[in-house]
């Protein structure tokens, strides 16, 4: 116990710490030293993005200390921030795109290699629940757009209104300006983010928070689950990296999982949690393959320093690792010693 809580102090202190790499120039930039020490769990445990990842992990959690299975545990805590009208980057009360719509974007994948999707899709609170259903029931990945939702509706999901009058009221705000920036961890107003909205606070991502969740049960199995509402005000049909097996996901039940958060085109472009996932395999760890994929994004384009990019992974041995871009993306972690952990992530720069 003594150990663990030394470990975890050791990576809160690390986290916030800019690395090496920071003040040097882009072209100089190689893998960043590994400043944070990676925190170890012990099955059954879940991990996820941001600080939303807390309730989520305690819904996850749920499942897990009962014996259940990862894949359930990561439904039910995806589910948590879907639900939260509080959260306008997640499911219901998520900000729309460009023109008004509530467009979500789901992925999940089980132990087995078995994944589902939902891209694009409006009027369904619980998108990761359809997304299971595309990988349970049907023989297809991805469903997008009105097929999701026909899909959905068929499935016995109840189409509502996804737009409260708060994400409205933050649209018709920023349609003012229509100001279109897809950076993260910006000034407040860029996005029509809110006074006390949780992205008006210092490090958080501005207008896209995904959550990402991984989970291992007692027999050992890992599942992971992302749902997003995407960017904030984005172009019409606009697709994220989080419905994208392989970018905004991946499990491998016998190396680890992984997952993404922050502007997903990134992430699309270096197939970034399969990479995470490629890289363990390979004998890195979680903390040192985060590391690798967040340098990878930035190597190959510069401007992307400017944008944020984070990755949280977890391995078959129950080892933690993330990184990102920008400072300020954060992770919730739970096991039986402690169901409550939320760390910060090292990153390339300091804001
Ligand atoms: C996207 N990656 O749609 C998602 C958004 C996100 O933190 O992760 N925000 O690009």
């Amino acid at each position: 116990m003594t150990d663990r809580r030394n470990l975890i102090r050791g990576a809160v202190a690390g986290a916030g710490l800019v690395l090496a790499s920071a003040g040097r120039s882009l072209a100089q930039f190689s893998s960043p030293p590994h400043a944070v020490r990676p925190v170890r769990l012990q099955k059954p445990c879940v991990v996820s993005t941001w600080d939303f990842g807390v309730a989520a992990n305690l819904a996850a959690w749920e499942v897990l200390s009962k014996g259940g299975r990862a894949l359930d545990a990561v439904e039910a805590g995806a589910r948590v921030p879907e639900a939260d009208l509080s959260n306008h980057s997640v499911g219901r009360a998520g900000y729309p795109d460009r023109d008004g719509h509530v467009t979500l974007d789901a992925s999940i994948m089980d132990e087995t290699g078995g994944c589902g999707a939902v891209a694009g899709l409006e009027h369904i609170a619980h998108p990761i629940s359809v997304a299971r259903r595309v990988m349970e029931r049907t023989p297809h990945v991805l469903l997008v757009g009105d097929g999701a939702l026909q899909f959905a509706i068929e499935q016995g999901f109840a189409p509502e209104e996804l737009l409260t009058p708060e994400s409205r009221a933050a649209w018709e705000e920023w349609r003012k300006s229509s100001k279109y920036q897809p950076r993260a961890n910006s000034e407040v107003g860029d996005y029509g983010a809110q006074k006390g909205d949780r992205r008006d606070r210092p490090g958080s991502a501005n207008n896209h928070d995904t959550i990402g969740i991984l989970a291992m049960d007692a027999n050992g199995d890992l599942s992971g689950a992302c749902t997003t509402s995407g960017m904030a005000w984005k172009l019409r049909g606009r697709v994220g990296d989080s419905p994208i097996i392989g970018a905004g996901l991946y499990v491998d039940n016998a190396v680890g999982a992984a997952t993404s958060t922050g502007v997903g085109e990134e992430v699309i472009r270096n197939v970034g949690s399969f990479l995470v996932v490629e890289l363990m395999r390979q004998g890195r760890s979680p903390q040192a393959a985060c590391e690798e994929a967040v340098a990878r994004i930035v190597r190959r384009k510069p401007q992307a320093r400017d944008l944020q990019v984070g990755f949280l992974a977890l391995s078959k041995s129950g080892e933690t690792g993330a990184f990102a871009i920008q400072s300020g993306f954060n992770y919730a972690l739970c096991d039986a010693a402690s169901q409550k952990q939320l760390l910060g992530a090292n990153s390339v720069y300091q804001a």
